[in-house]
Protein backbone atom coordinates (compact mmCIF):
# COMPACT_ATOMS: atom_id res chain seq x y z
CA UNK A 1 0.00 0.00 0.00
CA UNK A 2 1.71 3.37 -1.00
CA UNK A 3 1.59 6.27 1.12
CA UNK A 4 -0.37 9.34 0.21
CA UNK A 5 -0.63 12.63 1.88
CA UNK A 6 -4.20 12.47 3.31
CA UNK A 7 -7.02 10.20 4.75
CA UNK A 8 -10.65 11.56 5.46
CA UNK A 9 -11.33 10.20 8.57
CA UNK A 10 -14.97 11.01 10.51
CA UNK A 11 -15.10 14.28 8.80
CA UNK A 12 -11.54 15.37 8.58
CA UNK A 13 -8.77 15.20 6.63
CA UNK A 14 -6.29 13.65 8.40
CA UNK A 15 -2.31 13.26 7.80
CA UNK A 16 -1.36 9.47 6.64
CA UNK A 17 0.54 8.74 9.87
CA UNK A 18 -2.38 10.05 12.09
CA UNK A 19 -4.92 7.85 10.63
CA UNK A 20 -4.95 5.48 13.65
CA UNK A 21 -7.41 3.90 16.00
CA UNK A 22 -7.18 2.38 19.44
CA UNK A 23 -6.45 -1.42 20.04
CA UNK A 24 -9.81 -1.77 21.78
CA UNK A 25 -11.84 -1.16 18.69
CA UNK A 26 -14.79 -3.51 18.77
CA UNK A 27 -14.27 -3.89 14.74
CA UNK A 28 -10.51 -4.60 15.31
CA UNK A 29 -11.84 -7.86 17.61
CA UNK A 30 -14.59 -9.13 15.91
CA UNK A 31 -14.85 -7.88 12.39
CA UNK A 32 -17.73 -5.58 12.63
CA UNK A 33 -16.93 -3.04 9.38
CA UNK A 34 -18.10 -2.34 6.43
CA UNK A 35 -16.01 -1.47 3.25
CA UNK A 36 -16.28 -0.13 -0.25
CA UNK A 37 -13.19 -0.28 -2.78
CA UNK A 38 -13.94 1.98 -5.85
CA UNK A 39 -11.44 3.15 -8.69
CA UNK A 40 -11.02 6.80 -9.42
CA UNK A 41 -9.63 6.83 -13.38
CA UNK A 42 -8.33 9.59 -15.63
CA UNK A 43 -10.47 10.36 -18.51
CA UNK A 44 -10.25 13.35 -21.11
CA UNK A 45 -12.32 15.41 -18.56
CA UNK A 46 -9.97 14.76 -15.59
CA UNK A 47 -10.17 12.26 -13.01
CA UNK A 48 -13.78 10.47 -12.69
CA UNK A 49 -14.57 7.98 -9.91
CA UNK A 50 -16.36 4.89 -12.01
CA UNK A 51 -19.54 4.41 -10.52
CA UNK A 52 -19.56 6.46 -6.56
CA UNK A 53 -22.66 6.59 -6.15
CA UNK A 54 -23.38 2.75 -6.70
CA UNK A 55 -20.69 1.98 -4.20
CA UNK A 56 -21.72 4.29 -1.60
CA UNK A 57 -25.07 3.42 -1.82
CA UNK A 58 -23.76 -0.67 -1.78
CA UNK A 59 -21.78 0.53 1.41
CA UNK A 60 -25.09 1.89 3.47
CA UNK A 61 -27.07 -1.68 2.07
CA UNK A 62 -23.98 -3.34 3.61
CA UNK A 63 -24.51 -0.96 6.93
CA UNK A 64 -28.10 -2.27 7.02
CA UNK A 65 -27.59 -5.43 7.16
CA UNK A 66 -25.48 -4.88 10.25
CA UNK A 67 -28.03 -3.04 11.80
CA UNK A 68 -24.92 -0.48 11.88
CA UNK A 69 -26.10 3.06 11.64
CA UNK A 70 -23.51 4.98 9.15
CA UNK A 71 -23.14 8.92 10.31
CA UNK A 72 -23.20 10.30 6.78
CA UNK A 73 -25.09 9.97 4.01
CA UNK A 74 -24.16 8.67 0.53
CA UNK A 75 -24.08 12.58 -0.17
CA UNK A 76 -21.57 13.05 2.56
CA UNK A 77 -19.69 10.45 1.73
CA UNK A 78 -19.56 11.29 -1.99
CA UNK A 79 -17.99 14.84 -1.13
CA UNK A 80 -15.62 13.19 1.26
CA UNK A 81 -14.25 10.71 -1.41
CA UNK A 82 -14.06 13.89 -3.62
CA UNK A 83 -11.87 16.33 -1.15
CA UNK A 84 -9.66 13.18 -0.43
CA UNK A 85 -8.96 12.46 -4.12
CA UNK A 86 -8.06 16.45 -4.61
CA UNK A 87 -5.96 16.39 -1.63
CA UNK A 88 -3.74 13.37 -2.33
CA UNK A 89 -3.36 14.86 -6.22
CA UNK A 90 -3.67 11.56 -7.77
CA UNK A 91 -5.01 11.23 -11.24
CA UNK A 92 -5.99 7.71 -10.77
CA UNK A 93 -6.76 5.71 -7.39
CA UNK A 94 -8.26 3.06 -5.59
CA UNK A 95 -10.53 4.26 -2.97
CA UNK A 96 -11.31 2.41 0.10
CA UNK A 97 -14.21 3.44 2.32
CA UNK A 98 -14.53 1.63 5.34
CA UNK A 99 -17.05 1.90 8.68
CA UNK A 100 -16.50 0.21 11.52
CA UNK A 101 -17.69 0.23 15.39
CA UNK A 102 -14.78 2.36 17.29
CA UNK A 103 -13.40 1.97 20.44
CA UNK A 104 -15.95 2.53 23.65
CA UNK A 105 -17.37 -1.33 24.92
CA UNK A 106 -15.78 -4.33 24.65
CA UNK A 107 -18.14 -7.17 23.97
CA UNK A 108 -19.53 -9.15 21.19
CA UNK A 109 -22.64 -7.14 21.07
CA UNK A 110 -21.86 -3.76 18.98
CA UNK A 111 -24.18 -1.71 21.26
CA UNK A 112 -22.40 1.37 23.07
CA UNK A 113 -20.20 1.58 20.11
CA UNK A 114 -19.19 5.19 17.87
CA UNK A 115 -19.19 4.19 13.95
CA UNK A 116 -15.98 5.22 12.93
CA UNK A 117 -15.56 5.83 8.95
CA UNK A 118 -12.48 6.92 6.96
CA UNK A 119 -11.68 7.01 3.54
CA UNK A 120 -8.11 5.91 2.23
CA UNK A 121 -6.97 6.91 -1.33
CA UNK A 122 -3.74 5.71 -3.09
CA UNK A 123 -2.69 3.87 -6.50
CA UNK A 124 -3.25 0.54 -6.75
CA UNK A 125 -2.09 -1.48 -10.10
CA UNK A 126 -3.69 -4.33 -11.98
CA UNK A 127 -5.05 -6.39 -8.89
CA UNK A 128 -4.02 -10.30 -10.27
CA UNK A 129 -1.03 -8.76 -12.09
CA UNK A 130 -0.80 -7.06 -15.55
CA UNK A 131 0.31 -10.17 -16.96
CA UNK A 132 -2.52 -11.86 -15.51
CA UNK A 133 -5.03 -9.07 -16.27
CA UNK A 134 -3.49 -9.76 -20.24
CA UNK A 135 -2.80 -13.11 -20.55
CA UNK A 136 -5.32 -14.94 -17.75
CA UNK A 137 -4.41 -16.44 -14.08
CA UNK A 138 -4.39 -20.01 -13.07
CA UNK A 139 -7.75 -20.49 -10.14
CA UNK A 140 -7.97 -23.09 -7.95
CA UNK A 141 -11.37 -24.33 -6.23
CA UNK A 142 -11.31 -23.73 -2.94
CA UNK A 143 -11.61 -26.61 0.29
CA UNK A 144 -13.27 -23.67 1.72
CA UNK A 145 -16.65 -22.73 0.86
CA UNK A 146 -18.27 -19.07 0.33
CA UNK A 147 -20.47 -18.06 3.69
CA UNK A 148 -24.02 -18.80 2.92
CA UNK A 149 -27.06 -16.79 3.24
CA UNK A 150 -27.72 -17.69 7.26
CA UNK A 151 -24.26 -17.68 7.95
CA UNK A 152 -22.94 -14.04 7.59
CA UNK A 153 -25.51 -11.64 4.68
CA UNK A 154 -23.27 -12.13 1.74
CA UNK A 155 -24.89 -9.41 -0.12
CA UNK A 156 -22.95 -7.13 2.47
CA UNK A 157 -18.93 -5.96 1.65
CA UNK A 158 -18.57 -6.58 5.75
CA UNK A 159 -15.54 -6.96 6.91
CA UNK A 160 -15.48 -9.75 8.59
CA UNK A 161 -16.19 -11.98 5.42
CA UNK A 162 -13.07 -11.50 4.65
CA UNK A 163 -11.86 -13.98 6.80
CA UNK A 164 -13.33 -16.73 4.85
CA UNK A 165 -11.26 -14.82 1.50
CA UNK A 166 -8.10 -15.02 2.81
CA UNK A 167 -8.09 -18.20 4.00
CA UNK A 168 -9.12 -19.46 0.32
CA UNK A 169 -6.76 -17.31 -1.63
CA UNK A 170 -3.96 -18.41 1.28
CA UNK A 171 -4.66 -22.06 0.14
CA UNK A 172 -4.65 -21.37 -3.13
CA UNK A 173 -1.28 -19.43 -3.30
CA UNK A 174 0.24 -22.18 -0.88
CA UNK A 175 -0.76 -24.71 -3.72
CA UNK A 176 1.30 -22.51 -6.63
CA UNK A 177 -2.20 -20.96 -7.89
CA UNK A 178 -2.79 -17.51 -8.30
CA UNK A 179 -6.73 -16.73 -7.23
CA UNK A 180 -9.33 -19.26 -5.49
CA UNK A 181 -12.62 -19.83 -6.39
CA UNK A 182 -15.49 -20.45 -3.71
CA UNK A 183 -18.20 -22.91 -4.25
CA UNK A 184 -21.23 -22.65 -1.82
CA UNK A 185 -22.04 -25.63 0.62
CA UNK A 186 -24.20 -26.88 -2.23
CA UNK A 187 -21.40 -27.37 -4.91
CA UNK A 188 -22.50 -23.95 -6.52
CA UNK A 189 -19.68 -21.23 -8.30
CA UNK A 190 -19.78 -18.47 -6.19
CA UNK A 191 -17.15 -15.76 -6.13
CA UNK A 192 -13.03 -15.85 -6.20
CA UNK A 193 -11.91 -14.48 -2.99
CA UNK A 194 -12.41 -11.03 -4.21
CA UNK A 195 -14.40 -11.12 -7.51
CA UNK A 196 -17.41 -11.94 -9.46
CA UNK A 197 -17.32 -15.02 -12.11
CA UNK A 198 -18.72 -15.35 -15.25
CA UNK A 199 -18.23 -18.11 -17.40
CA UNK A 200 -18.24 -18.60 -21.32
CA UNK A 201 -19.85 -21.45 -23.59
CA UNK A 202 -21.37 -21.89 -26.97
CA UNK A 203 -21.45 -17.69 -27.05
CA UNK A 204 -23.70 -17.54 -24.27
CA UNK A 205 -21.99 -15.97 -21.39
CA UNK A 206 -23.57 -16.81 -17.36
CA UNK A 207 -22.83 -15.95 -14.34
CA UNK A 208 -23.99 -16.66 -10.69
CA UNK A 209 -27.20 -15.24 -9.53
CA UNK A 210 -27.61 -12.70 -6.63
CA UNK A 211 -29.07 -15.70 -4.63
CA UNK A 212 -25.83 -17.55 -5.11
CA UNK A 213 -24.27 -16.29 -1.79
CA UNK A 214 -22.59 -13.64 -4.34
CA UNK A 215 -21.53 -9.77 -3.84
CA UNK A 216 -23.66 -8.53 -5.89
CA UNK A 217 -20.89 -7.04 -7.77
CA UNK A 218 -20.79 -3.48 -9.55
CA UNK A 219 -18.18 -4.52 -11.98
CA UNK A 220 -20.24 -7.96 -12.68
CA UNK A 221 -23.70 -5.70 -13.39
CA UNK A 222 -20.95 -2.67 -16.13
CA UNK A 223 -19.88 -6.50 -17.45
CA UNK A 224 -23.59 -7.70 -17.90
CA UNK A 225 -24.05 -4.34 -19.32
CA UNK A 226 -21.08 -4.04 -21.76
CA UNK A 227 -21.44 -7.76 -22.68
CA UNK A 228 -25.24 -7.01 -23.95
CA UNK A 229 -24.23 -3.44 -26.12
CA UNK A 230 -21.44 -6.01 -27.48
CA UNK A 231 -24.30 -8.35 -28.48
CA UNK A 232 -23.48 -10.79 -26.17
CA UNK A 233 -26.44 -13.19 -24.63
CA UNK A 234 -25.95 -13.01 -20.90
CA UNK A 235 -27.86 -15.09 -18.15
CA UNK A 236 -27.79 -15.54 -14.56
CA UNK A 237 -27.67 -19.15 -13.34
CA UNK A 238 -26.59 -21.81 -11.15
CA UNK A 239 -23.14 -23.08 -12.44
CA UNK A 240 -21.16 -26.09 -11.12
CA UNK A 241 -17.85 -26.99 -10.98
CA UNK A 242 -17.89 -29.37 -14.71
CA UNK A 243 -19.24 -25.67 -15.73
CA UNK A 244 -15.90 -24.38 -15.39
CA UNK A 245 -14.10 -27.22 -16.49
CA UNK A 246 -16.04 -27.37 -19.38
CA UNK A 247 -16.14 -23.47 -20.73
CA UNK A 248 -14.53 -22.14 -23.55
CA UNK A 249 -13.71 -19.15 -21.03
CA UNK A 250 -13.84 -18.43 -17.95
CA UNK A 251 -13.33 -14.40 -16.48
CA UNK A 252 -13.04 -12.82 -13.43
CA UNK A 253 -14.21 -9.11 -12.79
CA UNK A 254 -14.23 -6.86 -9.80
CA UNK A 255 -13.22 -2.86 -9.27
CA UNK A 256 -9.73 -3.88 -8.06
CA UNK A 257 -9.27 -7.01 -10.68
CA UNK A 258 -11.34 -5.07 -13.52
CA UNK A 259 -11.63 -7.86 -15.98
CA UNK A 260 -9.09 -10.63 -15.55
CA UNK A 261 -9.50 -13.75 -17.89
CA UNK A 262 -8.55 -17.32 -16.02
CA UNK A 263 -6.18 -19.41 -18.10
CA UNK A 264 -6.68 -22.62 -16.16
CA UNK A 265 -9.01 -23.83 -13.54
CA UNK A 266 -7.48 -26.35 -11.55
CA UNK A 267 -5.07 -26.94 -14.04
CA UNK A 268 -7.40 -27.62 -16.75
CA UNK A 269 -6.56 -25.33 -19.47
CA UNK A 270 -8.89 -23.07 -20.75
CA UNK A 271 -6.71 -20.12 -22.62
CA UNK A 272 -7.61 -16.57 -22.92
CA UNK A 273 -10.87 -16.22 -25.26
CA UNK A 274 -12.04 -13.49 -27.78
CA UNK A 275 -15.17 -13.07 -25.57
CA UNK A 276 -13.06 -12.13 -22.77
CA UNK A 277 -10.86 -10.18 -24.44
CA UNK A 278 -13.57 -8.38 -25.88
CA UNK A 279 -15.40 -7.41 -22.34
CA UNK A 280 -12.07 -6.89 -20.93
CA UNK A 281 -10.85 -4.41 -23.43
CA UNK A 282 -14.40 -1.93 -23.48
CA UNK A 283 -14.25 -2.31 -19.74
CA UNK A 284 -10.96 -0.99 -19.70
CA UNK A 285 -12.25 1.59 -22.57
CA UNK A 286 -15.15 2.47 -20.66
CA UNK A 287 -14.10 3.28 -17.78
CA UNK A 288 -11.94 6.08 -19.22
CA UNK A 289 -14.99 7.57 -20.41
CA UNK A 290 -14.04 5.78 -23.97
CA UNK A 291 -17.07 4.34 -25.03
CA UNK A 292 -20.31 5.68 -26.09
CA UNK A 293 -22.61 4.48 -23.06
CA UNK A 294 -20.18 5.30 -20.38
CA UNK A 295 -20.91 8.78 -19.16
CA UNK A 296 -23.77 8.04 -16.46
CA UNK A 297 -21.19 6.06 -14.50
CA UNK A 298 -18.27 8.50 -14.54
CA UNK A 299 -18.70 10.91 -11.70
CA UNK A 300 -16.61 13.65 -12.09
CA UNK A 301 -13.99 14.75 -9.21
CA UNK A 302 -14.09 18.59 -8.81
CA UNK A 303 -9.96 18.77 -7.80
CA UNK A 304 -10.68 22.25 -5.34
CA UNK A 305 -11.46 21.04 -1.93
CA UNK A 306 -15.39 21.80 -0.91
CA UNK A 307 -14.55 22.70 2.95
N1 LIG B 1 -16.84 -10.67 -4.84
C1 LIG B 1 -16.04 -10.42 -3.78
C2 LIG B 1 -15.89 -11.45 -2.73
C3 LIG B 1 -15.36 -9.20 -3.72
O1 LIG B 1 -14.56 -8.94 -2.68
C4 LIG B 1 -15.50 -8.24 -4.75
C5 LIG B 1 -14.78 -6.93 -4.70
C6 LIG B 1 -16.36 -8.56 -5.83
C7 LIG B 1 -17.02 -9.78 -5.83
C8 LIG B 1 -16.60 -7.59 -6.97
O2 LIG B 1 -17.33 -6.47 -6.52
P1 LIG B 1 -17.24 -5.07 -7.27
O3 LIG B 1 -15.94 -4.46 -6.89
O4 LIG B 1 -18.40 -4.32 -6.78
O5 LIG B 1 -17.32 -5.32 -8.72
N2 LIG B 1 -13.46 -6.99 -4.14
C9 LIG B 1 -12.69 -5.79 -3.83
C10 LIG B 1 -11.25 -6.15 -3.45
C11 LIG B 1 -11.12 -6.78 -2.14
C12 LIG B 1 -9.73 -6.61 -1.61
O6 LIG B 1 -9.55 -5.72 -0.79
O7 LIG B 1 -8.82 -7.36 -1.99
C13 LIG B 1 -12.54 -4.86 -5.02
O8 LIG B 1 -12.52 -5.33 -6.16
O9 LIG B 1 -12.36 -3.67 -4.79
Amino acid sequence: MRETEKIWMNGELVDWADAKVHVGTHGLHYGSGVFEGIRCYETEKGPAVFRLTDHLQRLHDSARLLQMELPYSVEELRGACNDVIAANGLPECYLRPIAFYGFGELGVSPRGNPVDVAIVSWPWGAYLGEEGQRNGIRAKISSWQRVGPNVIPHTAKATGIYLNSMLAVNEALDAGYDEAILLTSDGLVADGSGENIFVVRDGVIATPDLSTSILPGITRDTVSHIADALGYDVVEKSLIRSDLYLADEVFMCGTAAEVTPLRSVDGVELGVGPVTEAIRDEYLRCVRGLSTYSPAWLEHVALELAA
